[in-house]
């Protein structure tokens, strides 16, 4: 067995519920064609980061039913009961300059949105920077990852969290009041396979159009993000920012125009709607 087969057959090691073969027949000919469905495994972008770093070439999606240490933004957790989300990651070895890498995390926004729509008829929204949304809770997260590959090759690691089949006993005390599903919005379970493969091709269209019109893609993302012309709070580690979130920049990062005027860009930070005074 060759280092590769190694490592994916390390990686695979788990139940596998999601429907593997459908999954890729769906995807055939897709920019990210080629998934592997695991049970049980530590984080979905972590196992992939590592192939990643041995060379493997783009368009791998790992989705996985459960993680036992799913991560969200600065060391913060992602949680979920076994089988009822999508817990997805795939390798990205586009050309993109590295300053513009942070519209990864829009892409994979739309493509989430575009594929709720399609496959389960509902609309959701996005929050900056990286929040799926419904009626204003929290129903999915993406944690992109950056890295070096041993030959010096750029690539990003897109991680998509997103609760499908959550019912109301499945929310942990802490998200209890922030967080909800789709099964909770739409009052009817789906077919994780098919929106897994949905976010897939939308994903890779998307990618396909930030390396060639990323003017059409921050068109597409400034309509769908809820996030602009509200009066926001931003916290950033050291600091408190309060104003309109007024547009966002070529790199997808936020301009805040602060109660002062300032004109301020965040490049990460928690955005909370404030209620207009
Ligand atoms: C995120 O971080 O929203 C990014 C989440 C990315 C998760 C995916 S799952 C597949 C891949 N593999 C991984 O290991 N990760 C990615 P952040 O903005 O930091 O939000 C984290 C916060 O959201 C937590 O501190 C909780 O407050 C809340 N949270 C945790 N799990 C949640 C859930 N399932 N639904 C809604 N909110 C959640």
């Amino acid at each position: 067995m060759d280092e590769r087969s190694q490592n994916l057959s390390r990686v695979a090691g788990g139940r596998e519920t999601y429907d593997a073969r459908r999954l890729n027949d769906t995807l055939a000919g897709a920019r990210f064609g080629r998934a592997l469905a695991v049970g049980v495994i530590d984080s979905t972008n972590t196992a992939l980061f590592e192939l990643a770093r041995s060379g493997e070439p783009e368009g791998l999606v790992l989705v996985s039913e459960e993680q036992l240490a799913g991560r969200g933004r600065l060391g913060r957790k992602w949680v979920s009961p076994k089988g009822k989300s999508i817990l997805m990651s795939m390798l990205v070895r586009a050309s993109v300059e590295p300053q513009r890498a942070g519209l990864l995390n829009a892409v994979a926004g739309l493509a989430v949105v575009d594929a709720v729509q399609a496959e389960c008829g509902i609309e959701v929204d996005l929050k900056w920077p990286n929040d799926i949304v419904a009626y204003g809770k929290k129903l999915g997260g993406i944690l992109t990852d950056a890295g070096t590959d041993r030959e010096g090759r750029q690539f990003w690691v897109v991680g998509i969290g997103l609760n499908v089949n959550w019912s109301a006993g499945d929310f942990p005390q802490e998200i209890a009041d922030t967080a909800t599903s789709l099964s909770i919005v739409a009052g009817a379970g789906f077919d994780r396979t098919a929106l897994a493969a949905s976010i897939a091709r939308f994903f890779g269209d998307g990618v396909s159009e930030l390396e060639s019109s990323r003017e059409t893609l921050l068109a597409r993302y400034r309509k769908a993000l809820k996030t602009l012309g509200k009066k926001v709070r931003v916290e950033l580690p050291n600091e408190t920012i309060v104003g309109v979130a007024d547009d966002i920049d070529d790199s997808g990062d936020l301009i805040v125009i602060t109660d002062r005027g300032e004109r301020r860009l965040v490049l990460a930070g928690d955005v909370f709607e404030l209620r207009p005074a």
